[in-house]
């Protein structure tokens, strides 16, 4: 089954858990957009639902297709988050921000009261880290930050290489002005400890584990739907 098939199934499951009435988090990346299509097609039906984007890219194509939207300011508390992740691990300990969207999807869907994660079963793992973790970063001190996050995952017994993402030629910025710092430290064994201490850093923004947060993961395989719940 074509990858982009896998997505849309796991985005019609998630579907099944929207309400009238709900105040959304809508996610990033390819698999939300398969949702946010889909959403668009009930809310052209009739189904009265408002939603708050995780990221330009989202809240661009919710607007396009009739989706609508407010803000975490006139809407702080929402019922439920959908979004994708690069990674799903133990515990549904998640991988994100290979989109570039990590931060505001954090901020939302730790607003909401529930997470329900989309993907294929590809993403499915049993331990984090073979996908490169994206951490968010402020430009002042971009070095130095990079010298701390070595370290505190030095401290980890982690290593690997430490990468500013780029995009034509120049640094990727995101939707907050910050920068992104790919790691590559491989497997993950203690996703906490790994939290905690980047968070420690004063020049990290956020980081892409997304611990604790998602109750639910869909993961749509060629022999059907999985839930995952937590
Ligand atoms: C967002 O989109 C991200 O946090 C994650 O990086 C990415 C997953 O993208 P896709 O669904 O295109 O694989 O959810």
């Amino acid at each position: 089954m074509d990858p982009r098939t896998l997505k849309i199934k796991a985005a019609a499951e998630a579907l099944t858990y929207v309400k009238d009435g709900m105040r959304l988090g809508i996610g990033t990346g390819s698999t939300a957009e398969e949702f946010v299509r889909l959403l668009a097609e009930k809310v052209a039906a009739g189904l009265d639902v408002i939603g708050v984007p995780t990221s330009e890219r989202t809240a661009a194509l919710c607007q396009e297709l009739g989706v609508k939207l407010t803000t975490l300011e006139e809407t702080p508390v929402l019922d439920l988050t959908i979004d994708g992740a690069d990674e799903i691990g133990p515990e549904l300990a998640l991988i994100k921000g290979g989109g570039g969207a990590l931060l505001r999807e954090k901020i939302v869907a730790a607003a909401s009261a529930q997470m329900v994660v989309i993907a294929d079963e590809s993403k499915n793992v049993d331990t984090l880290g073979r996908f490169p973790l994206p951490i968010e970063v402020n430009r002042f001190g971009l070095a130095a930050t990079t010298i701390a996050i070595e370290k505190a995952a030095s401290d980890l017994d982690l290593s690997g290489s430490i990468t500013l993402r780029m995009t034509g030629g120049e640094a990727f910025v995101t939707d907050g002005g910050h920068l992104i710092l790919d790691a590559s430290f491989g497997r993950i064994p203690d996703t906490r400890a790994l939290s905690s201490a980047l968070h420690a850093i004063p020049g990290v923004v956020e980081h892409g584990l997304f611990l604790g947060l998602a109750r639910v993961a869909i993961l749509a395989g060629a022999d059907g739907i999985r839930t995952r719940t937590q």
